[in-house]
């Protein structure tokens, strides 16, 4: 599959690579692939604390795309980008560590899964689990960078699943409206959990949702690591340039299930083997032996590196203590003197569930809402399972119930600041609602009663 521009003003010839460049990115994919071949295993020796997600097969994805960054540059990444950690800079044994809530991890064993950042050095936000959240974040990280003056381009990704939230349009047309330096990198991996994309968007190209705010985007072969990190770098060149930002989809597949814990077998076996014989890794070993870029014993050399490296990184991982029992109590809330001595207040005061004073009548009432009375005539439940009658802070029943229609009555005659006179009249001739046990009197009339 050939790379689309969408709107961008056509699509132009990549900057050539240096052989290293070339390299690089075959070494990093292997090494993504390698991470999570890992992981696998320590999961299945039930030594993985969190959930656990594959990206095998969209290593292209993480990898081309984060590659395409400067170091001053900032990403976020989701749950398949643990490529563009690596790529980032990120030591494997983090991941490692990470997913085995070790005291060692970067965030001291508080997480199992992949939910750390590196805001000082390595310029990274830790991924938000609610999908579509990074978007509006990320875009606030472009807009900060240049109102510093400091000319970066932030980049996050979303799933095919994820660009159907909410957040992925506001976040989107918000970076849009500010022109921020940013990438979004959409990973169209034709599921999310088991829906497929077909029956989640009435769309044949996700980039076509760009074009609802005025942004360009590309289409791009997920699978082609050399096609992806082109099309990246064109975006990233053109975001730092104050062109605005770019979506950028990645057509590519989920070759596992949504976590370890899900065999996918609703995906058609067809599809799967489609997609099995465009494996990412092994297209670019094909490309750079007819390129001449990559021969038997630079593959070889290179597949050592890798098995030396993560051997150690494995071996500190599982040397790392898990944290001390006493550590749970700290970094969570507060760490003042009296912190974990706060106990909770379930009792409201009857103010704060009584309704604010409004310059609109309601036409309707919750049965008990505020007079201390549920629904039945028994003592109204100020909490969920708090069944105790309520003792109305030593007010009797009858006497809430006029403090309630004082209030209402209060807030018929008090003159409505800044309302024009059309406004006041209606709140004149609307019916004075009387609080009844069950309903208000203009929802008994309207029900016959
Ligand atoms: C706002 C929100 N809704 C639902 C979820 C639960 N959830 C986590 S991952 C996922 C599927 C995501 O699919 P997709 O965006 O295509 O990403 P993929 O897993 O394919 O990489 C869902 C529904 C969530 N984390 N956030
Ligand atoms: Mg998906």
């Amino acid at each position: 599959m050939a790379k689309t521009a969408n709107g961008a003003g056509g699509a132009q010839r990549s900057k050539q690579l240096t052989r290293q460049q070339y390299l690089d990115l075959y070494y990093y994919m292997r090494l993504n692939r390698a991470v999570e071949d890992t992981m696998v295993k320590l999961f299945r020796q039930n030594k993985i604390v969190g959930g656990l997600y594959s990206s095998l097969g969209q290593e292209a994805v993480s990898v081309g795309t984060a590659y395409a960054l400067e170091n001053k540059d900032w990403l976020a990444p989701m749950i398949r980008n643990i490529g563009a950690l690596l790529v980032k800079g990120v030591p494997p044994r983090d991941v490692f560590m990470q997913h085995m809530a070790k005291y060692d991890s970067p965030t001291k064993g508080k997480d199992g899964t992949s939910h750390f950042g590196d805001l000082e050095n390595l310029h990274i936000v830790s991924p938000i689990s609610m999908l579509g959240d990074l978007i509006p974040v990320m875009t606030g990280v472009a807009i900060a960078g240049r109102y510093l003056g400091q000319k970066i381009v932030a980049m996050t990704w979303i799933g095919d699943g994820g660009s159907s939230t909410g957040v992925f349009h506001e976040g989107l047309n918000f970076a849009a409206v500010q022109k921020a330096p940013f990438v979004l990198v959409l990973e169209n991996n034709q599921w999310a959990y088991s829906t497929p994309v077909r029956r989640q968007v009435p769309l044949d190209n996700l980039a076509d949702r760009a074009k609802a705010y005025g942004i360009p985007s590309y289409t791009v072969d997920g699978n082609d690591v050399v096609a992806i990190y082109s099309t990246a770098k064109e975006a990233v060149e053109r975001a730092r340039k104050g062109q605005g930002p770019i979506l950028l989809e990645v057509k590519t597949f989920r070759r596992m299930g949504h976590a370890q814990h899900d065999p996918a077998e609703y995906v058609p076996k067809e599809m799967r083997a489609y997609w099995e014989a465009r494996d990412p890794i092994a297209l670019y070993e094909k490309f750079l032996s007819n390129e001449k870029l990559l021969d038997e014993k630079n593959k070889k050399e290179i597949e050592q590196r890798i098995e030396t490296l993560l051997a150690a990184e494995r071996d500190f991982a599982e040397n790392s203590r898990m944290p001390p029992p006493e550590f749970a109590e700290h970094g969570v809330y507060c760490t003042g003197d009296d912190c974990h001595k706060i106990r909770p207040q379930w009792e409201r005061p009857l103010s704060e569930v009584t309704p604010p004073k409004s310059s609109v009548v309601a036409v309707w009432t919750v049965a008990g809402f505020g007079s201390g009375k549920a629904s039945g005539g028994g003592a109204a439940p100020i909490h969920f399972g708090d069944t105790q009658k309520a003792s109305n802070n030593g007010k009797s029943d009858s006497e809430v119930q006029e403090a309630v229609a004082e209030t209402m009555e209060a807030v018929e005659a008090k003159p409505h600041a800044g309302k024009s006179n059309k406004a006041k009249s209606t709140v004149k001739k609307s019916a004075k609602p009387v609080v009844v046990a069950g309903k208000s009197k203009a929802q008994s009339r309207k029900a016959g009663r």
